[in-house]
């Protein structure tokens, strides 16, 4: 069973202006896709094949001869977690559980959006920023190229944020932080965010 490229949770337009159609076009079309096809090569008649696309990710992790598998399956997996973590009108302010975690973990709502902004900002290079659940506290977190929280016991990624240059350069060149206040103040969907939390519970 070759794993799959999933639909993205909206038409291609959906994010415009913010993220426009030809952004999606190629990172969902293109970059996206190719970690898909990539992955089917690298895993065919292995015995990785038939495994999920988070134990392929686990048993892969940290092991040099296993690179280039480990970082197209996690590429597939942070890019799907990353899609869901965006939506047409998104924005505003969390509700329920999550506010009240935000508001005890990071002091305010503000106080949050400062500290995932400032994590997908200095992260050199390539990579992403992240909300996660770690042993029933919100914590924010940053990794490099492919890597992902997944593989950290007792953490559950809530939300993502992709700095990939390919993210973001077509609608903002080089402005890394204009993306990600467009992200914080557009796009970030917050109830993702707090099923994600309510499941880890
Ligand atoms: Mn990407």
């Amino acid at each position: 069973m070759a794993f799959t490229l999933p639909d993205l949770p909206y038409a291609k337009d959906a994010l415009a202006p913010h993220i426009s159609s030809e952004t999606l076009e190629f990172h969902h079309g293109k970059h996206h896709a190719a970690y898909v096809k990539n992955l089917n090569g690298l895993v065919e008649g292995t015995e990785l094949a038939p495994k999920s696309l988070e134990d392929v990710i686990r048993e892969t992790a940290g092991k040099p001869e296993q690179q280039g598998i480990f970082n197209n399956a996690a590429q597939i997996w942070n890019h799907t977690f990353y899609w869901q973590s965006m939506r047409p009108n998104g924005g505003g302010q969390p509700t329920g559980q999550l506010a009240e975690m935000i508001d005890r973990d990071f002091g305010s709502v503000d106080a949050f959006k400062d500290a995932f902004a400032k994590a997908g900002a200095t992260q050199f290079g390539s990579g992403w920023a992240w909300l996660v659940l770690k042993d029933g506290k919100l914590e924010v977190r940053k990794t490099l190229n492919a890597e992902t929280p997944l593989t950290e016991a007792g953490i559950t990624p809530l939300l993502t944020m992709d700095v990939w240059e390919h993210a973001y350069y077509l609608d903002f060149q080089n402005r890394r932080p204009d993306y990600i206040s467009a992200f914080l103040e557009h796009l970030v969907n917050w109830e993702f965010a707090a099923e994600n939390l309510a499941a880890a519970q």
